[in-house]
């Protein structure tokens, strides 16, 4: 019997971190740290994900948050994991998530340098059929006039444009928990979550997204809706010109999962804004931004429903809302040139 190969160099997110602050003399290990604890929070809404259905962690919790939605038992877990993990980290100076109505200040770690932005449970209307759902975050560098005893920091002070964000990345509890992570100006890096040891390891370094693909994910219940480029623009991909094949559709309702597929494959991802939300429906903090960095860094583009680069985009408060077009570089021109041909 052929002994199976086993790789005994693998890299797992602890040491692929240790090897990129070894690349910065001057970095102080604080954000390695961040990442240590944003990577314990991944790792426990996984496991509270996997268990839900046996541990009655299914259904609604009887309330609802800022945006006036219904809050799942897991977003109040998901939520209570991270701001946990963050100010337990020591280097999280203020900390929004989508299920607090106010940024959290960690007035005990007055040093900490690092605003943090998450989406704990994105998608979790599909939690329940066990439909994949995942977690957005992003990290910001605050300025050095925040920090420090001797000076305040307010809930303002992280109302940042996503060119601001110094990594930013989501995970996705599908079939394996998938950790997809990039720093700015780098690549994109993938980790999928081996359960026996209970690390990330790389499975997907350097993602590239190809620069086309005939796949397009929005929700088209909300057609009735649109403006009239948007309706323009997706029957431009379902009738295409004689001998052309149309477009496929994929649209799971969760962005992670849309996205991370978007994100392998090809195409697009859309959700404009429209005349039942004129300020679109995903969050331009904790959603948007830090998608729209990975995307970026992978070689695809991120526009808001005014085409606009989504990572200029500098919103007014920290819960402010965006239409969203991100995916494969060839097709967001698409999405462009229609815009465009409106105006
Ligand atoms: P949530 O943050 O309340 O989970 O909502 C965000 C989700 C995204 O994951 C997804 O892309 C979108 O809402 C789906 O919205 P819709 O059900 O309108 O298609
Ligand atoms: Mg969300």
């Amino acid at each position: 019997v052929q002994q199976e190969k086993v790789n005994t160099d693998i890299v797992t997110l602890t040491r692929f971190l240790t090897e990129e602050q070894a690349k910065h003399p001057e970095a102080t290990g604080d954000f390695t740290l961040l990442c240590h604890a944003l990577q314990f929070a991944f790792k426990s809404i996984a496991y509270y994900i996997r268990r839900a259905t046996l541990i009655n962690l299914t259904g609604l919790a009887g309330s609802s948050n800022t945006t006036g939605d219904d809050q799942k038992k897991l977003d109040v877990i998901g939520n209570d994991v991270f701001v946990s993990a963050m100010r337990g980290s020591g280097k999280c100076r203020i900390l929004v998530s989508e299920e607090e109505e106010d940024a959290i200040l960690f007035n005990e770690s007055p040093n900490a340098r690092y605003g943090v932005v998450c989406d704990p449970i994105d998608g979790s209307s599909n939690l329940d059929a066990g439909v994949s759902v995942g977690t957005i975050f992003g990290v910001f560098k605050l300025p050095g006039s925040v920090l420090g005893p001797e000076n305040t920091i307010s809930p303002n002070d992280i109302l940042l444009p996503g060119t601001e964000l110094v990594a930013s990345g989501f995970t996705m509890y599908g079939a394996s928990a998938q950790l997809v992570i990039t720093m700015r100006g780098g690549s994109v890096n993938g980790f999928t979550m081996d359960n026996a040891l209970g690390e990330f390891i790389l499975t997907h370094p350097d993602m590239r997204l190809p620069s086309k693909r005939a796949i397009y994910s929005v929700n088209e219940g909300n057609t009735m809706y649109w403006d009239e480029w948007v309706k323009a623009y997706l029957d431009k991909l379902k009738f295409p010109p004689e001998g052309e094949k149309p477009y496929s559709s994929r649209y799971i309702g969760s962005m992670v999962a849309d996205a991370y597929r978007t994100l392998l494959y090809g195409g697009i991802f859309a959700y404009p804004s429209d005349k039942k939300s004129p300020k679109g429906k995903l969050r331009i903090l904790y959603e948007c931004a830090p998608m729209a960095m990975v995307f970026e860094n992978a070689g695809g583009l991120a526009v808001d429903s005014r085409m606009e680069r989504l990572l200029s985009v500098v919103p007014a408060h920290i819960h402010d809302r965006s239409g969203v077009f991100l995916g494969s570089k060839d097709e967001v021109q698409k999405v462009i040139d229609t815009y465009n041909e409106f105006q």
